[in-house]
């Protein structure tokens, strides 16, 4: 990259937000630069490539709108698509709107700081470049930083240790090797039934149970495919307009408490069968009321026991110190099974943490050793705020986003935050994000940036920035709709409280991808109320 090359706009991550975001922009007549620090597009779904890997929301969805030739054309294999299909979905598209030639991949950006005149951004990559731009867009994902364990002693294990989120590209020799998962969130999940079918001896270790759904993924049926493109721009009106970001919405339009038992459980099982995450989506007080929630928890702990035959281990695998749906819920292909099997042993670290790795493994608190080949960490990210505060963002008169942030994250409609004009953020902190179905989200959330540039430059303006008082009544207004919620009673990464040190905040917006929508498009026809266009 040549030193101070000039745009008016620089996109960082080429998942599928960034990829929209440069199309954008692009067909806006604008001079973009994709800056993406992996070795192909995809983000979330290139970096993801552990075993088992698979989106947890229907493919027909989880796919652009943007343009109508592009989902008619496009076939999915499965309904819920695997981690490959998707890396070839975001290869097709950035192939067939021509815009490999502005996006440089292997380029990690290690600061992005005002210029002296508050004018322009310049942005610094690990090569020792700089670009300058007008606009800054963070496409860098709410899961991309991943978060590793504090093991003591962990270089001292002489075998393979894997990150799920840094899975190698070549394949990993499992086949009859002793392996180890530690974490249990929607990738320890899906990892744990995919490598139990290949280890000598898998042992999953978990610190906190959670609660999962099974997906029931099966492949494409093409008369469903069919009927569904036939409706397609029903399905992304309804989308639009849905809390979740999909058209399959709230099963019953009804509390789980107006019913009896027995036909409560009556429609649970029948939520069970379908799959997916019907079983949340069966009432419509399940995230509001924890009674109501409490009997959509009870059947599946039910489930968990009817499936898993030994009785202190299904137990041990039974969540029971969160609402069910306040964490991400898990979607699985046969994760409780997976613990009837002769090879696998689940480990409860709440009963006997991990003390520390040895050269041949792992030692409890208790002194007990597991001896292991290979160690896979499905332990999450450090979620929504750490890949923005690993970019190393300065703002006007210095400001470090970090520093800005340090109570917990602050972004008028989770894009834009005052002291850091023309820096976008999509799908960030107090945007539905991955709380909807990422798709709706991203295409939501570029348009809006999109439409508030194009208002910019009619206006002859250069800079746009947040006011400090937009950005204060959003906070409040998230952490309100959070608070008539159940989310805040669980510890998750929507809180930050997977990181140590992090703020306890609601970082998310849980009043709906609809509700989201509406607000962003009262703002525009508002002036967009809320920034200073200047
Ligand atoms: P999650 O959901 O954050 O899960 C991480 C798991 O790792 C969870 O079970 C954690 O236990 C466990 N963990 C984290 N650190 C440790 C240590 N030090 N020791 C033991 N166990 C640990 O991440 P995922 O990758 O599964 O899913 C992230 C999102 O990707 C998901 O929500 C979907 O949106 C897709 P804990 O619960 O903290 O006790």
């Amino acid at each position: 990259m040549d030193e101070e090359e000039r745009f008016d706009a620089v996109v960082v991550g080429a998942g599928f937000a960034g990829i929209y975001m440069l199309h954008r922009l692009r067909e806006m007549g604008l001079s973009v630069r994709l800056i993406e620090a992996g070795d192909g597009v995809g983000g979330t779904w290139h970096w993801n490539r552990y075993p088992g890997a698979r989106v947890d929301i229907e493919s027909l969805s989880y796919s652009y709108s943007f343009s109508s030739e592009l989902q008619q054309e496009w076939s999915w294999k499965e309904n819920f698509a695997s981690r490959d299909e998707l890396k070839s979905y975001a290869e097709h598209v950035v192939e067939r709107f021509d815009l490999a030639r502005d996006i440089r991949l292997g380029l990690r950006v290690v600061s992005a700081v005002r210029d002296d005149d508050d004018s322009d951004w310049v942005i610094g990559t690990d090569d020792g470049a700089q670009v300058r731009t007008t606009y800054l867009v963070c496409a860098t994902g709410s899961l991309s930083t991943s978060n590793l364990p504090d093991i003591p002693g962990i270089d001292e294990f002489r075998g393979v240790v894997h990150h799920t989120a840094r899975w190698p590209d070549e394949p990993v020799e499992l086949s009859g090797k002793r392996v180890g998962v530690i974490g249990t969130g929607s990738t320890g999940i899906q990892v744990v039934p995919v490598v139990a079918r290949q280890a000598g001896h898998l042992t999953v270790f978990q610190r906190t149970a959670n609660f999962s759904l099974p997906i029931r993924n099966s492949p494409m049926d093409p008369e469903h495919e069919r009927s569904w493109k036939e409706r397609y721009d029903e399905h992304r009106a309804a989308a639009r307009q849905s809390s979740g970001g999909s058209s399959s919405g709230i099963l019953h339009d009804f509390s789980a408490l107006s019913v009896s038992a027995e036909e409560r459980e009556r429609i649970y099982e029948e939520a069970w069968e379908l799959g997916g995450s019907s079983v949340i989506r069966a009432f419509n007080d399940l995230m509001t009321n924890q009674a109501a929630n409490d009997t959509a928890a009870d059947f599946v702990r039910r489930k968990i026991h009817s499936i898993v035959r030994d009785p202190e281990t299904a137990e041990a695998l039974c969540p029971r110190d969160h609402p069910i749906g306040t964490k991400r819920i898990c979607m699985d292909s046969g994760y409780y099974e997976t613990f009837n099997r002769d090879n696998v042993t689940l480990v409860d670290l709440k009963r006997d943490p991990i003390a520390g790795a040895e050269p041949d493994g792992l030692r409890l608190a208790s002194g007990a050793p597991h001896e292991l080949d290979v160690l896979i960490l499905a332990t999450g990210f450090d979620a929504v705020t750490g890949p923005l505060f690993a970019m190393g963002v300065v703002g006007t008169d210095g400001r470090e986003l970090r520093e800005a942030w340090a109570e917990g994250p602050r972004a008028y409609l989770g894009l834009a935050t005052s002291g850091f004009p023309n820096m976008f953020v999509l799908t960030g902190p107090g945007s539905p994000s991955v709380l909807a179905n990422g798709f709706t989200s991203i295409e939501q959330h570029v348009d809006f940036v999109a439409a508030l540039v194009e208002h910019a430059r009619a206006h002859g303006a250069q800079r746009i920035e947040a006011t400090a008082e937009a950005e204060d009544e959003w906070v409040r207004h998230v952490d309100e709709v959070a608070s008539r919620t159940l989310y805040k009673s669980a510890n998750s990464w929507y809180l930050g409280s997977n990181i140590p040190g992090r703020p306890r905040v609601f970082m998310l917006y849980a009043g709906g991808a609809g509700a989201f929508r509406r607000r962003c498009d009262e703002v525009a026809a508002n002036g967009y109320a809320g920034f200073v266009v200047a």
